[in-house]
C-alpha cells in the first residue's frame, strides 16, 4: 500500500468536488491536528499531573478527568479561530459553543472530546468521536438549531481511538477509511481503507450486568446472540465488551459484530448520546454496510430536540440490528 497521508487522502477527496473552496477540507486537517495533540496526552495519561480528577462535575454530572478537560480544550481551540465554523457543541459543555463572529464559518462540528474517560486510569482505550454539519442558520453566529440537526444531514464523522496504537477513522459519505499514527513521523498514515463491516459477525457488546432491567424483546435478542432462543440460528459470536464505545465500535467495525445499550427500566432514553455518539458512529456503520438503530428506527432519522439527549442504541451487522427490532417488536410491542 503507497504512503498516503490523511491530508493527502483528504485533499484527493476534494479534487472530486470541483466547487469545493477547500473550507471543508481544512476543517478535517484541523480535528486531525486536534487528535495529534490530544493523543500525545493520552500515551502519557499515567503521568501524575493529569491522571486524577480535576474534581469539577461535567453536563453529565461526571466527575471530569483533567484529560476530558484538556481533550476538550484542544477541540474547541482547534476549531474556534479558523473560519470554517458557526457553533460547536461538545459533550463537556452544557450550551453550545459560539465562534468569535470575526472567525464563523458554513460548518457545525459536533464532539464527545474523550469518550470513555472513566477508563484513563486503567489504561483501556478510549476515543474522540465528531460529527460535520453545514449550518442551517444563514448568517451571524451559529445557534442551537444549527446543533440540532438529524444524522441524515451529516456530511462527515468519525473518531478517534486512542489505544495500542491512535487511529483516526472518518467519513465524509464516500466510505470508511482509517489512518494510523506514526508517532515518529507526527502523521496519520493509511491504514485500513474503505473498510466495510466483515458478514459473518464475531462479537456481541452489551453490559449484562444489567439484563434484570432490560425489556423481554432485549433479553430474548441476548438469547438469539448466544444461540439460545429458538428462532433460526444466530452466528457463532463471543461476548466482548470493553466498557469504552469508540473501542467496543471500532472492534465490531473492524471484525463484525453489534453493540447495544438499550433503554431500561433505569432509563427509557438508554444511556448513549444521540447528536454526538450515536448519530456519528451510525453514519460510519451505515458507510461501511452497517446499520444503527434505537430498536425501531434508524438513529440518522431521530431529530434531537436538545444537545445532551440520550438515545437507546443496538449499532454494527445490518442482519444483527434488525434483528433486534425484530425481537424489540415482537415481545415489546
Ligand atoms: P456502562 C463510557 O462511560 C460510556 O459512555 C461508553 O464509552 C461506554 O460504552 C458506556 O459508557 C459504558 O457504560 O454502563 O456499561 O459502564
Amino acid at each position: 500500500m503507497p504512503v498516503t497521508t490523511i491530508e493527502r487522502f483528504i485533499l484527493d477527496q476534494q479534487r472530486t468536488y470541483p466547487q469545493a473552496t477547500g473550507v471543508f477540507t481544512n476543517l478535517l486537517y484541523d480535528i486531525a491536528l486536534a487528535a495529534k495533540i490530544i493523543a500525545r496526552e493520552t500515551t502519557h495519561a499515567g503521568l501524575v499531573d493529569i491522571l486524577g480528577k480535576v474534581g469539577q462535575m461535567n453536563v453529565q454530572g461526571e466527575e471530569q478527568m483533567k484529560l476530558d478537560v484538556f481533550a476538550n480544550q484542544v477541540m474547541v481551540r482547534a476549531n474556534s479561530y479558523t473560519g470554517r465554523l458557526a457553533v460547536m457543541a461538545s459533550e463537556e459543555m452544557e450550551d453550545i459553543v459560539c465562534v468569535p463572529e470575526e472567525s464563523q464559518g458554513p460548518y457545525v462540528l459536533v464532539f464527545d472530546p474523550l469518550d470513555g474517560s472513566s477508563n484513563i486510569d486503567v489504561n483501556v482505550s478510549i476515543g474522540t468521536i465528531f460529527g460535520i454539519y453545514r449550518r442551517v442558520t444563514q448568517e451571524g453566529p451559529g445557534e442551537m438549531v444549527d446543533c440540532l440537526q438529524p444524522g441524515r444531514n451529516l456530511l462527515a464523522a468519525g473518531y478517534i481511538i486512542y489505544g495500542s496504537s491512535t487511529m483516526m477513522v472518518y467519513s465524509t459519505g464516500n466510505g470508511v477509511h482509517g489512518f494510523t499514527l506514526e508517532p515518529s513521523l507526527g502523521e496519520f498514515l493509511l491504514s485500513h481503507p474503505s473498510i466495510h463491516v466483515p458478514d459473518p459477525p464475531k462479537y456481541y457488546s452489551a453490559n449484562q450486568s444489567y439484563e434484570r432491567y432490560w425489556s423481554e424483546g432485549v433479553v430474548r435478542f441476548t438469547r438469539w446472540l448466544q444461540g439460545i432462543d429458538g428462532e433460526e440460528p444466530c452466528p457463532t459470536l463471543s461476548g466482548r465488551y470493553i466498557g469504552s464505545l469508540v473501542a467496543d465500535f471500532h472492534r465490531n467495525l473492524l471484525k463484525g459484530g453489534i453493540f447495544y445499550y438499550p433503554a431500561d427500566q433505569r432509563s427509557n432514553s438508554g444511556k448513549m448520546r444521540l447528536l454526538y455518539e450515536a448519530a456519528p458512529l451510525t453514519f460510519l456503520a451505515e458507510q461501511a454496510g452497517g446499520l444503527g438503530s434505537d430498536g425501531r428506527q434508524s438513529i440518522l432519522d431521530i431529530v434531537p430536540s436538545s444537545l445532551h439527549q440520550r438515545t437507546p442504541l443496538f449499532i454494527g451487522n445490518r442482519n444483527l440490528v434488525e434483528k433486534a427490532r425484530h425481537f424489540l417488536e415482537k415481545y415489546d410491542g
